[in-house]
């Protein structure tokens, strides 16, 4: 059984967890689109497998998948990842699942954004988008969460928190004109205490350097836990990314967090920089709407787009010398958790990653 519920979050007691905290399980979704994955997705099926793995070896993993794709995803996960059959426009489900929120007696709800494939007919990224707007209904229901439908477009992807009253976002995405161009910054910022009950909003101006969806603040910046901060970095000040990550590490050190902490902040070295390959670019479809993939173009690669299991972390490597430091701090950073490096430049080429691939569930009562 499951309801849409009227009043809000916050009134009613519930907030949004951070993710370090301890689910239930988490969702993913299968990759089949060819205009957005080479080769018919097959590579990017073999890096979902592996994610879907790594995951579930943490915590129970439901893999929502199409009637086309069925047999062939059952047979290429293992037999511990529940499969559901669920229409999608693609694989997303940070963005197009529930972001689940509880309450003190342990009880767990969904809130259901609006989603317009990151940015509508503006520079969203393909059309149409209208599958992957009820798959968060879709997850609710399947689960027999009540949920709440969040009168505005946002992406889970576009909002962290701390689950102590602090969720960062980033200036380039929630106050995008091609999301929710009739709100104001102070409007956006009430539905987000709302609808996630927090008390302090940071404000990063932008994201990742090339990043498709308008500078997701989890390809950005990650919470390890309360009061810290993982931070996307570059000491080349030539580089393209050099001056956005250093105005969020402005940003970031003089914020405080709603219980009044000054955030420590943990550099996290980015890959590369990392380019899309002519074959690579040449095993994608091009179809008009979806987003191009040019030859050449530069990735948005992170490893700050790292997932929290119950006791992991599992992080995206892309093949290249960045890899190894980039899990030696990790690993320094998150000694409670087993860090769990899996190969991810096929998710990167579809124009995310790990954590943008998977949406926990909250433990519940
Ligand atoms: O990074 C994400 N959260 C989503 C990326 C969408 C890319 C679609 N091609």
């Amino acid at each position: 059984m499951s309801n849409i519920i009227d009043s809000l979050p916050a009134q009613d007691g519930f907030r949004m967890p951070g993710e370090f905290e301890s689910h239930a399980g988490c969702f993913m979704v299968w990759p089949e689109r060819p205009d957005n994955w080479r080769l018919g997705a097959k590579p990017a099926q073999q890096a979902f497998v592996a994610v879907a793995s790594a995951i579930n070896r943490f915590e129970p993993l439901t893999m929502g998948v199409s009637a086309a794709q069925w047999e062939h995803a059952r047979h290429a996960l293992p037999a511990s990842v529940r499969l559901i059959e669920l229409s999608s426009n693609d694989a997303w489900v940070r963005d197009t699942g529930p972001t689940c929120v509880v309450n003190a007696a342990g009880e767990v709800r969904g809130v259901d954004w609006q989603f317009n494939a990151w940015g509508g007919l503006e520079g969203g990224l393909y059309f149409p988008w209208d599958r992957d707007a009820q798959v968060a209904e879709k997850l609710c229901k399947l689960q027999g969460l009540d949920l709440y439908k969040a009168p505005l477009i946002l992406e889970g992807g576009s909002i962290h928190v701390d689950g102590e009253g602090t969720c960062i976002v980033t200036e380039e995405c929630l106050l995008n004109h091609n999301r929710n161009p009739q709100l104001s910054r102070e409007e956006i910022e009430q539905h987000l205490r709302d609808y996630l009950n927090v008390s302090v909003i940071i404000w990063v101006p932008r994201g990742v350097y090339m990043d498709e969806t308008d500078g997701h603040v989890d390809n950005m910046l990650a919470i390890p836990r309360p009061g810290e901060v993982i931070l996307h970095w570059t000491d080349d000040a030539s580089d393209a990314q050099y001056e956005r990550s250093v105005e969020a590490f402005e940003i970031l050190s003089q914020a405080r967090d709603a219980k009044g902490r000054a955030l420590k902040i943990h550099k996290l070295l980015q890959p590369g920089p990392l380019f899309l390959t002519e074959e690579e670019s040449a095993g994608v479809d091009q179809v008009a709407g979806s987003a191009e993939r040019r030859a050449g173009s530069r990735l948005a690669g992170s490893y700050i787009n790292h997932y929290l299991a119950n006791g992991g972390v599992v992080v995206p490597v892309f093949g290249v010398a960045e890899d190894g430091e980039a899990l030696r701090v990790l690993r320094e950073i998150y000694p409670e958790r087993e860090v769990v490096a899996v190969p991810a430049r096929e998710i990167l080429l579809g124009g995310g990653n790990i954590h943008c691939i998977t949406q926990q569930l909250p433990a519940g009562r």
